[in-house]
């Protein structure tokens, strides 16, 4: 065989070994995974002709092809150490003067600070660089031989990188999958009506416990090092931090997020900050863990029974915890979303005590099968709502009824709608009911609907919370002194107040469908329903078979609206708007005539900058009257850029896509044409 054969066949190995290593170690890959692809194709090609050249530590030699029949005993030749637990600061505390003490130092401790992964601790022998063996903890003593899955991880080197490490070099670290892999194997599994798997920890725990390394292969497992067993032939660093370094240099992945600090402080801050960031880490961690930095002293402290005294986990508190379902209630969201919320028997979870969980919506309770009176998995994973996660597995010992949902709002009566296909559940009272009303009266009164001017998010708040108004059309009651009694109210913008509601009641037609606020009814489609039927009463009339005629709406959007437009208390607000001295201002006959005419008819617009004489709302109206549609981005597909003052960004994309650019002008020029 040529030796340039061998020479090309070792060189495709050591790219093949580079780019593993920038990609899964420093998370930083320098190629395309097409390319590497390619690479390993060519690895590939050459040894299927010179089968010769194999060798074990090959990139290509990852997956064995022989399932196994059980897994293999191996004695540690060095014992795999556990951690001892602290949970609070006073404990953290102990733990630190304990080694002042006993190495009689009183000025502060080096300590590493490293997330605790919620794996399964590992140990893979490397002999002359070449992984030889990797062996599951078991008892510390002795492990299982799983070699073969562990080779089917693409981020362990076969072999290591450089030529600096030592003959033998044992590494220590964690096996786990990062929390997207684990979903994404949960959902595969759900799709094929699998059994999922309850967390990232077992799922990783039952991938590696795989007979057959090709099922493991297909598995997103990662590995992070935390610290060595036995080293000979060679030496390492005198610091726990420097070894991870050089470990690192060898082709290993460690945790980027370790770190060296001084002191029991900076341990607490440390341990606060990854706390803060846990959820956006990719991978869980159950807690922090401290060693003592300088090996020299880690020596001198020793180990006890199975854990060494020279570290220490500081557990987060347990995110998951059993309780009862009492009862389960409705509440209504500010936008009317039904939510089912389980009562519990009191549990300490999450470092807080949790009495109540969400069930999220009806679906959930189904795919879950919670009954009252289940025993359950309560789960509260950082500022998020603690949550019912599943039944306790084989706990319900007699048959329960399942929960039902209600067919009528638990605040305000008015019907529930659930549209097909969505899962949440509503209240359909939206302007009357007590849960919502403060919602429904900001976008009442916001300035793409009703435009009152001086009533803002604040004020509604503060009038809801004096009982002074239910609904939408107690605003128009307001007197002047009662708006004045409100605390930070003075008289003058009391009166302005006054004067605006007054001055609102003249609305278009569409503006008030708008204000009404229906699900899903925005300003286009509030326009199109009032170009549509002309008038209130014919839109609330309106059948659903009808509403499907009008321009952008579907049967969800005209189900809402035959939906809210039933409720007879929705009915009974619009009554009292009206009787309030509110005159909708019906859309002209003429009008739509005018529209077909229109230049703007059916054309997209976009509108930037500051028009010298309208506001941009004031345009869009005009725009939306004649039937144009206003959006807001530009595109090839919007018509006209109507373009004033300080156009921006907008401008310059549409001069590129060749859209016609048109000033204010030039619009109210096209309008009256
Ligand atoms: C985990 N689980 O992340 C250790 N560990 O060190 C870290 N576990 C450990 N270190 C000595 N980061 C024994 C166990």
């Amino acid at each position: 065989m040529p030796a340039s054969i061998e020479k090309q066949v070792e060189k495709l190995r050591e790219q093949l070994r580079y780019h593993s290593y920038q990609y899964y170690v420093l998370d930083d890959p320098d190629i395309p995974d097409a390319e590497f692809d390619r690479l390993y194709k060519q690895l590939l090609v050459l040894e299927e002709k010179h089968p010769d050249l194999i060798t074990v530590d090959s990139p290509t030699q990852r997956v064995g092809s022989t399932p196994l029949t059980a897994f293999n005993q191996i004695q540690h030749q060095m014992p795999m150490l556990s951690l001892d637990n602290v949970f609070n600061e006073e404990d953290l505390q102990a733990f630190n003067q304990r080694i002042q003490d006993r190495l009689k130092i009183s000025d502060e401790i080096e300590y590493t600070a490293e997330p605790k992964l919620d794996g399964l601790a590992i140990s893979l022998r490397y002999e002359d660089g070449v992984l030889i063996y990797a062996a599951t903890r078991g008892d510390g003593a002795t492990g299982e031989n799983v070699t073969q899955n562990i080779r089917t991880m693409q981020s362990v080197p076969l072999r290591l990188l450089g030529n600096n490490f030592p003959q033998v070099l044992e590494v220590r670290g964690e096996v786990f999958m990062p929390k997207t892999g684990f979903e994404k194997l949960n959902r595969l599994a759900r799709q094929n009506d699998e059994k999922e798997f309850a967390n990232p920890r077992n799922a990783a725990a039952g991938s590696l416990r795989q007979l057959d390394p090709e099922v493991t292969a297909k598995r997103p497992l990662s590995l992070y090092c935390y610290s060595t067993g036995v080293v000979e032939g060679g030496s390492l660093a005198d610091t726990h931090y420097e070894i991870l370094q050089q470990l690192k240099g060898f082709g290993l992945p460690v945790c980027n997020e370790i770190k060296c600090l001084h002191g029991v402080k900076a341990c607490l801050a440390y341990y606060q900050d990854i706390s803060d960031r846990r959820d956006e880490l990719p991978y869980d961690i159950d807690g922090i863990v401290y060693k003592v930095n300088a090996i020299e002293l880690q020596q001198r402290m020793g180990f006890v029974a199975r854990a060494p005294r020279w570290a220490i986990a500081h557990k987060f508190p347990a995110q998951e915890e059993i309780s009862r379902i009492i009862e389960v209630d409705f509440q209504v969201g500010r936008t009317g979303a039904i939510t089912p919320v389980a009562r519990l028997e009191p549990v300490f979870v999450g470092g807080v005590t949790v009495s109540n969980a969400t069930l999220h919506n009806m679906d959930e309770i189904r795919r879950k099968d919670v009954r009252v009176g289940d025993r359950v998995i309560v789960r509260r994973a950082g500022d998020v709502i603690p949550e019912v996660a599943r039944v306790v597995p084989g706990s319900r010992k007699k048959s329960l009824p399942e929960i039902q949902m209600l067919t009528s709002c638990p605040v305000c009566q008015s019907a529930i709608e659930q549209i097909e296909g969505e899962a949440i559940a509503r209240c359909t009272g939206g302007l009357y009911c007590q849960a919502q009303r403060a919602e429904a009266i900001k976008h009442f009164a916001s300035r793409k609907a009703m435009d009152i001017d001086g009533l803002g998010d604040k004020l509604v708040e503060q009038l809801v919370d004096e009982d002074l108004i239910h609904t939408p059309a107690d605003l128009y009651q307001l007197s002047i002194e009662a708006l004045a009694s409100l605390e930070r109210m003075a008289k003058k913008s009391a009166t302005n107040l006054v004067n605006a509601l007054e001055s609102s009641k003249h609305p278009a037609l569409s503006r008030f469908i708008y204000a009404l606020g229906i699900r899903e009814v925005g300003e286009t489609t509030a326009m199109n329903l009032a170009n549509e039927f002309k008038t209130l009463s014919a839109i609330q009339k309106s059948e659903f078979e009808q509403l499907l005629e009008v321009q952008d709406i579907g049967p969800i959007v005209a189900q809402h609206i035959v939906n809210f437009f039933q409720q007879p208390h929705n009915l009974d607000v619009i009554e009292q708007l009206l009787s309030a001295g509110i005159e909708v201002q019906d859309v002209k006959q003429l009008a739509a005539d005018k529209r077909l005419d229109s230049n703007f008819f059916g054309k997209t617009v976009v509108i930037t900058g500051t028009l010298p004489i309208m506001s941009r709302d004031e345009a869009k109206d005009k725009l939306l009257a004649v039937g144009a549609k206003v959006t807001g981005s530009v595109s090839a597909k919007t018509d006209y850029l109507l373009a004033g003052d300080k156009a921006g960004s907008k401008l310059t994309k549409a001069e590129k896509l060749g859209v016609q650019v048109i000033d204010e002008a030039t619009m109210l020029t096209l309008l009256n044409k």
